[in-house]
């Protein structure tokens, strides 16, 4: 089922450039740091590198607010360091995808400076102009009712103009106005300026945000009460997206290059299949956000509690496995990136005698499912959350610190709301995958000699590279070790199919892989305690040397019961 493609057997390593090698001592990570670690990424087994913007960018959202598609943000390095970064991975045949954000530039883009400038500017059309409405009391309103995701109005009013543009994101992020053909064109020829230059692919930010309905009509209201409302209905995969995507999709088959398509807010799957389909040409795959942004997020949004259930966990898992091996798509395999809490932490356990073996059975549990897998820098090594007595003014990201400002503004006093969100920034905030890269037990965990922008974890000197590389056991190796049994068996772990196993326990996943006659059973005990599982009859039992993987080096066989160590993980051929 299915064409064989070097993607869809290929894993990809992320790179949150700010946080993961400082080379100048400015406390900043940087290219030529990336360049450093190179044999490290090499021995983890990945194939591809992918790096958050590293474009010239005020850095209002940590890059993702480009000001110039063409140009290196002179904090990260030179366009010398990228091409010595793109040889350097080639020479060790790995790949290099850039991540572009298309969706919206930073408000000192040019293109958005010309716009701003006048009505008659011929960049106007670049980005989205709308009239203000006015009350019955002949007050100014935003020209519709839709939320930022960073809070307030999707919409910015401009004085000079007499405009408001629009902003899905914070209002230094204007979006871009892909109805118009020229900026289209500037933006298909950003992509050829970078394919050009060697880079084999690009992670497109929040992509299905691009075309938005040209009504602008208000978004259903959500939250009574509330002055703005989530508008995805009206432009999360919008009416011209798929036009959009073949034309994206046509260049990247030019030049043989990989895509991966962020997709918040949809969940339909005949359309998402429409932008990965395998006739489709349009994108190799998407992140979804059904696990990330499902199972743990309360009615109030991301910063409201919600307990995760494994029932919810195994159909989400169930549905896209099944659903892309069904209809010839493709997943990609995530837990963590620049934007979530670190998964140990999220729904595991951190407390050091749990950690590095949460790690692993999440590892075990992610890595052999169908999909091309996606590793964020530290969770290789079990990273985890920003610690519990971490104060406020240790945050610094956008999203969390405009949520806490309106907070802080609309409840002032309320103590005990301030407090059970505060527990929730340390479960979900972005800042808790944003810490300084754990190299060493060495100051600064290895990471900088300089003063580093961001606090370390306290945990790093415990958990670091240094103690995982060539350690048996390690997470890292454990990794490695699963990257490697998806090459040794790509029929299988690639290509084959999936089945869950036991859909019902409430604490162990288990599933199996399958390609004609071979079989292989995984078993993740995702609790800190020790679990009794039984086979499913029909399954053979467990044999010592039909073990591929397991983390605790050894399979705990009574006959078809097994007893399950805490977050327990192994693989076996069936
Ligand atoms: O994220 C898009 C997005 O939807 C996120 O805001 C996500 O919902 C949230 O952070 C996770 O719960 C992308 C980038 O990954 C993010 O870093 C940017 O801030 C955002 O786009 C705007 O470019």
């Amino acid at each position: 089922r299915g064409q064989r493609a070097w993607w869809k057997e290929a894993s990809v390593y992320q790179i949150y450039p700010a946080s993961f090698k400082d080379s100048s001592g400015d406390g900043l990570g940087d290219i030529p740091g990336v360049i450093e670690k190179l044999d490290y990424i090499k021995a983890l087994g990945v194939d591809v590198v992918w790096v958050s913007p590293i474009y010239n960018s005020p850095q209002i959202d940590m890059g993702y607010d480009i000001a110039d598609y063409k140009a290196i943000d002179a904090r990260y390095g030179t366009m010398e360091d990228v091409d010595r970064l793109v040889s350097g991975l080639h020479e060790r045949g790995l790949k290099f995808l850039m991540d572009l954000v298309v969706n919206h530039t930073s408000d000192e883009h040019e293109w958005f400076r010309q716009s701003r400038s006048s009505k008659a500017n011929q960049y106007r059309n670049w980005y989205i102009w709308r009239k203000p409405n006015f009350d019955n009391h002949g007050n100014r309103r935003p020209p519709n009712n839709w939320s930022s995701y960073f809070g307030g109005s999707a919409w910015a009013y401009d004085e000079a103009s007499g405009e408001y543009y629009l902003h899905l994101f914070a209002k230094e992020q204007p979006d871009l106005n892909w109805e118009c053909d020229a900026m289209r064109e500037a933006v298909y020829d950003v992509m050829r300026f970078w394919l050009d230059k060697g880079v084999d692919g690009f992670r497109m930010d929040v992509i299905n945000l691009i075309s938005k309905d040209s009504s602008f009509a208000d978004a259903n209201v959500t939250n009574i009460g509330q002055q703005y409302h989530h508008g995805a209905q009206h432009y999360a995969n919008g009416p011209r997206l798929h036009e959009y995507l073949q034309v994206i999709g046509g260049i990247m088959n030019e030049y043989d290059a990989f895509s991966v398509g962020e997709m918040p807010w949809v969940s339909d799957s005949a359309e998402i299949l429409k932008c990965v389909g395998s006739d489709r040409n349009e994108l190799n795959m998407i992140f979804n956000f059904d696990i990330v942004e499902g199972i743990d997020h309360g009615d109030g949004g991301k910063f409201t509690s919600k307990q995760w259930e494994m029932s919810e966990l195994k159909s989400i898992v169930a549905k896209w496995q099944r659903f892309m091996y069904e209809n010839g798509g493709w997943n990609a395999l995530y837990l963590e990136n620049h934007d979530q809490g670190r998964t140990v932490s999220r729904w595991g356990s951190d407390k050091p005698e749990y950690r590095q073996l949460a790690a692993k059975m999440f590892a075990t549990f992610l890595g052999l499912q169908s999909g091309t897998v996606f590793v964020y820098q530290g969770q290789e090594l079990g990273m985890s959350n920003i610690p519990d007595h971490w104060e406020m003014e240790e945050f610094k990201d956008l999203e969390t610190l405009s949520h806490w400002q309106e907070l802080c503004e609309t409840r002032p006093n309320e103590t005990e709301l301030k407090a059970i969100t505060k527990a929730q920034y340390h479960q979900k905030s972005r800042d808790n995958a944003r810490t300084p890269m754990q190299w060493s037990p060495d100051s600064n965990a290895g990471f900088s000699s300089g003063q580093p922008w961001f606090r370390v974890n306290d945990t790093y000197t415990e958990c670091n590279a240094e103690s995982q590389v060539g350690v048996l056991g390690s997470p890292f190796e454990h990794w490695a070790a699963i990257l490697r049994l998806r090459k040794a068996m790509p029929d299988v772990f690639v290509y084959g199919d999936f089945q869950m196993v036991d859909a019902d326990s409430e604490d162990v996943f288990a599933y199996t892989r399958t390609f004609k006659n071979d079989s292989v059973l995984v078993v993740c005990n995702f609790r800190a305690s020790t679990m009794t599982w039984t086979l499913p009859s029909g399954m053979s039992r467990v044999q010592p040397g039909d073990v591929l993987i397991s983390t605790y080096g050894d399979v705990p066989i009574d006959r078809n019961v097994l007893r399950l160590r805490p977050f327990e993980a192994f693989a076996c051929v069936q």
